[in-house]
């Protein structure tokens, strides 16, 4: 839910819903922009069968009817109830039964095309309801989000006049080229608040996201909770912490939690990154005993990088490392966990592989699978390891070689999936160390063949970075992710063969009316005809 809905922002929305709530008919409602098609959804559908004949309309009458024994689905059920009834006005029950005689959207568990496998689901259009099916929650899930973006813009308008809307007819098969499709917020640089966080865990469901990746340490701050080494956030996160002493705070253990299970309930799974063993001022500054010469080096706000090192050689590091892992370790549900590993440029290359190879068999040993930045091939690591390329080339010869030897690849190309890059000259926020990035360049890449040697097979999936050296609050979150981030979801999401532009960029538009009522900051680009 969000939460920063000001007076002034309401009067907004209400005058933009104005029109709508006066003679609320669907004759109105489709009056302000062209019936929505079973195509003009982000990430493209793999496959859409539209049957003109076949519309259903949501009246007060329709139920929303769940597997029967399955308390995901029903869970699925509660929550499209809860997005379409302020705008619908209509009670929408959900009930988890095997049939009723009243107009339905049923979510069904089982039942659906072959080849949806564990993401993907199936939904059919009939006079008489709306039908998902998925093998899992997280299919009808998908499937819901997919309705979403086919009922009007005004779906996502609180007024509360019962409507009628239509869904186009015909049937959806759908799902992922890619099992991972992530972003990543830092909230080292400026910290974001657990609201903030959420918020933008709303945003990112809606474009089918299922990876979080949260940047939690890094020079300028550290901002988890670690309870045997406690000064690292009431310091190392403390006041004065972050780019230019403006971004201090941290995420205890509940709030962490907290976020998990939020981001969970939208079947979105939390990755946390302790960037190590550079990039780790914040804690080398809190506790001197980090540093091979035993005295601590003072706090930075500055956002140079390549500065900092643990100390390879030193026992304690490795007892400090453990504790943080297994700590966080502990509160953290999903397979992964990042140890970032990138610009090390202050570690001996010696020295660098020698910290991996301590480092990595304690991310097994407390049951997680370790992710880090590409730099981390350069230590040979064990297959299950997974790479997150963030160069701005086509070749890079250690992550080819651990792709050939089995090691799996999510793509970040920072000049292609970047979020705090500058759309161009102008952008008021963001860096441009890896270029400037507009829409098309972002949407303008394939992750299969991008880096030479690592095709299709060795890549799980895309990621697109928010780095936050220039980003305070959620409006800045909002305005360099909208509207890239949908175009990374897509890039991960839909096929090759469906990849173009010019349907991108219409589809695109016509994602802005439901932008503005949910009050989303978006960059409105040249480039994309926003309705
Ligand atoms: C490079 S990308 C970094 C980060 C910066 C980012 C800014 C990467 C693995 N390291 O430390 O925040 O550029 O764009």
């Amino acid at each position: 839910m969000r939460r920063r809905h000001t007076t002034t922002r309401l009067l907004a929305i209400a005058a933009l819903a104005l029109p709508l709530i006066l003679p609320a008919t669907p004759a109105a409602a489709a009056a302000t922009a062209p019936p929505r098609q079973l195509s003009d959804v982000i990430p493209a559908p793999v496959e859409t069968r539209p049957d003109a004949h076949n519309a259903f309309r949501i009246s007060p009458l329709t139920v929303i009817r769940t597997t029967p024994g399955s308390a995901a689905a029903w869970h699925v059920g509660r929550q499209l109830a809860e997005t379409m009834r302020p705008a619908t006005g209509h009670p929408l029950p959900v009930l988890p039964v095997r049939s009723t005689p009243l107009p339905e959207i049923a979510l069904l568990i089982g039942g659906a095309d072959d080849r949806i496998g564990q993401q993907g689901y199936q939904l059919d259009v009939t006079r008489r309801g709306v039908t998902i099916r998925a093998n899992t929650p997280a299919g009808l899930f998908a499937g819901t989000q997919t309705l979403r973006q086919l009922l009007p813009a005004e779906i996502e308008a609180p007024h509360r006049q019962p409507t009628t809307w239509t869904v186009p007819g015909g049937r959806i098969v759908d799902y992922p080229r890619f099992a991972y499709r992530g972003a990543m917020l830092d909230l080292a640089r400026h910290f974001h608040t657990v609201d903030e966080i959420t918020a933008y865990v709303d945003l990112l469901s809606q474009y089918k996201i299922n990876y979080l990746h949260l940047h939690l340490t890094d020079d300028q701050g550290w901002r988890i909770q670690v309870d045997s080494w406690p000064r690292l956030t009431t310091v190392g996160g403390g006041p004065g912490t972050g780019v230019d002493g403006t971004g201090p705070g941290y995420l205890t253990k509940a709030d962490y939690k907290a976020v998990v299970a939020y981001a969970a309930a939208r079947h979105i799974t939390i990755i946390p990154e302790i960037d190590m063993p550079g990039h780790t001022n914040a804690a080398q500054s809190t506790y001197p005993e980090l540093n091979c010469d035993g005295v601590a080096p003072p706090p930075r706000t500055d956002i140079a990088v390549g500065y900092s090192s643990l100390c390879i050689n030193d026992e304690l590091t490795y007892r400090f490392v453990e504790d943080v892992i297994r700590e966080l370790a502990a509160i953290t549900p999903g397979p992964f966990l990042h140890i970032g590993g990138d610009e090390a440029h202050a570690t001996t290359d010696e020295d660098y592989r020698t910290f991996m190879n301590r480092v990595l068999p304690l991310v097994a040993k407390y049951g997680k699978r370790a992710s880090g930045w590409n730099e981390i091939m350069q230590a040979d690591p064990p297959t299950d390891v997974v790479a997150q390329f963030w160069g701005t080339g086509t070749t890079n010869a250690d992550l080819a070689e651990a792709a050939a030897r089995g090691n799996k690849v999510i793509m970040s190309p920072a000049n292609k999936s970047y979020l705090d890059m500058k759309y161009d000259a102008t952008t008021r926020l963001g860096l441009r160390w890896a270029g400037l990035i507009e829409v098309s360049d972002a949407y303008g890449w394939d992750p299969a063949t991008r880096v030479t040697g690592v095709g299709e097979n060795a890549i799980l999936g895309v990621e697109a970075p928010l780095w936050s050296e220039t980003l305070r609050s959620l409006d800045d979150i909002e305005y360099m992710a909208f509207p890239r981030l949908p175009a990374i979801a897509e890039l991960g999401w839909s096929t090759a063969v469906s990849h173009d532009w010019e349907s991108f960029r219409t589809r695109l538009g016509e994602q802005a009316p439901r932008w503005r009522l949910q009050q989303v900051n978006f960059y409105p680009s040249p480039q994309v005809p926003w309705l």
